[in-house]
């Protein structure tokens, strides 16, 4: 008896980002069928009956199809904004003087505490409607802008509840080890131990996070004190995931693949022993380009590195007030493209497939392929590199999350 499809999408062009096809995947007359939300066929026209049985059937016009796109990093959830200190860097100052002189997160930190939940959610929602807007259905927030057990839990709070407010999969990231307060007067070593001993087991507790982050920085925290997070996170069963070599090399990309974290994030520092510590870890570089953009960064992350050791490379917004005010994952692809010279197909993939392993929701999300969700970006293009080669225009015909 032939099966009753909930939707079918045909005459499509896809670019299923599948990891075992080369370069996107991509399927000239293509097919999709969904049925409760997930993905049951993608693929060929020819291998599909003609005559399927669904409750809707959308002609696509030859419209190109790729898996919803992935945000796998992103500080979406804060309060205030950084205008001001943007005006001081245009006058001299550098993200780092600024982040010493008490500005910088700690000033976010203040205007996020001030915040309620609702406020939070508030402020968050025109930049989830940005990120939608262009056919992201996966987005990872991290929390980080607390630094206080309870609005650490707000935030991450506010985060879960922006996936019940939009059609969006929400993953979040509890990122305790972001600054140091003020109240923790210098000491970084007890600020760590109230991260390990109170705030993350509250977190966990409350099942508040999906992962657990750090800022491993001459400004933020040390090798020694990430590895006790990430042993206390390991201890909790919680994934860890790090910002790692971002304004220097302390080592960070080795000691993420040490503890087998998801991913490693922004890397501009990174050497290539770091590279090959992730490439052995299966552990997933999530470029930045809108944070090395906007600071005005010189170094660039080791892309030929993590090409010839074979390390996933995800590309993400890391949208925040203070280094990346950015809620464009197409013109990150474009970044990407042009500042760190990734291919058009190391751009969509980074967007999808590698931005899903990095949130360790492979198995779920990122390309077309059947027992998938059925999240889809619709797109008015001729060919998958106008997604990239564009800047600041946004081709999205339709963005479907679950089937819908
Ligand atoms: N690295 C970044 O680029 C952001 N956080 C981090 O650890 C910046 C966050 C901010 O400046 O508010
Ligand atoms: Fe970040």
């Amino acid at each position: 008896m032939a099966e009753r499809f909930d939707r079918i999408w045909h005459n499509a062009r896809l670019a299923t980002m599948r990891a075992d096809r080369p370069d996107l995947g991509e399927i000239e007359r293509g097919v999709i069928a969904a049925r409760g939300g997930h993905i049951l066929y993608a693929g060929g026209a020819a291998d599909f009956p003609a005559d399927a049985d669904a409750i809707e059937r959308i002609d696509c016009e030859g419209r190109w199809i790729t898996p919803g796109l992935v945000d796998c990093h992103t500080h979406l959830v804060y309060g205030g904004n950084r205008a001001h200190e943007f005006e001081l860097r245009l006058k001299g100052a550098s993200y780092e003087e600024i982040a010493r002189a008490g500005g910088g997160i700690v000033s976010t930190v203040a205007a996020t505490r001030k915040a309620s939940e609702a406020e939070l959610v508030a402020s968050a929602l025109p930049r989830l409607d940005a990120l939608i807007g262009e056919g992201v259905t996966t987005v990872e927030v991290k929390s980080g802008y607390g630094l206080d057990a309870e609005t650490e839990m707000r935030q991450l709070s506010a985060a879960r509840s922006l996936g019940r407010h939009r059609p969006v999969a929400i993953r979040t990231s509890f990122l305790g080890a972001h600054a140091l307060p003020v109240e923790a007067d210098g000491d970084k070593d007890r600020y760590i131990d109230l991260v390990c001993k109170e705030m993350l087991p509250a977190v966990a507790k409350a099942a508040l996070a999906d992962a657990v982050d750090a800022f491993m920085e001459g400004i933020a925290f040390s090798a020694e004190q990430t590895a006790r997070v990430f042993e206390a996170a390991r201890v909790l069963g919680l994934p860890v995931k790090l910002h790692a070599d971002q304004l220097s090399n302390l080592g960070g990309a080795a000691l993420a693949a040490k503890f087998s974290a998801l991913s490693a994030d922004h890397l501009e520092h990174t050497d290539e022993a770091g590279a090959a510590a992730m490439a052995r870890a299966g552990t997933v570089a999530v470029l930045l380009p809108g944070a090395f953009y906007f600071i005005r960064e010189t170094q660039k992350p080791p892309v030929e590195a993590f090409r010839k050791h074979g390390v996933p490379m995800a590309l993400a917004t890391d949208c925040n007030p203070g280094s990346s005010p950015l809620t464009s994952l197409l013109l990150a692809m474009n970044m990407g493209a042009t500042l760190f010279r990734m291919t058009v197909a190391e751009c969509l993939a980074g967007v999808t497939r590698e931005g899903a392993r990095a949130l360790g929701v492979l198995d779920e999300a990122g390309t077309l392929e059947a027992g998938k969700w059925c999240d889809l970006a619709i797109w008015d293009i001729e060919r998958p590199a106008e997604l990239v080669y564009r800047i600041g225009f946004n081709p999205l015909h339709r963005r479907v999350w679950r089937g819908k």
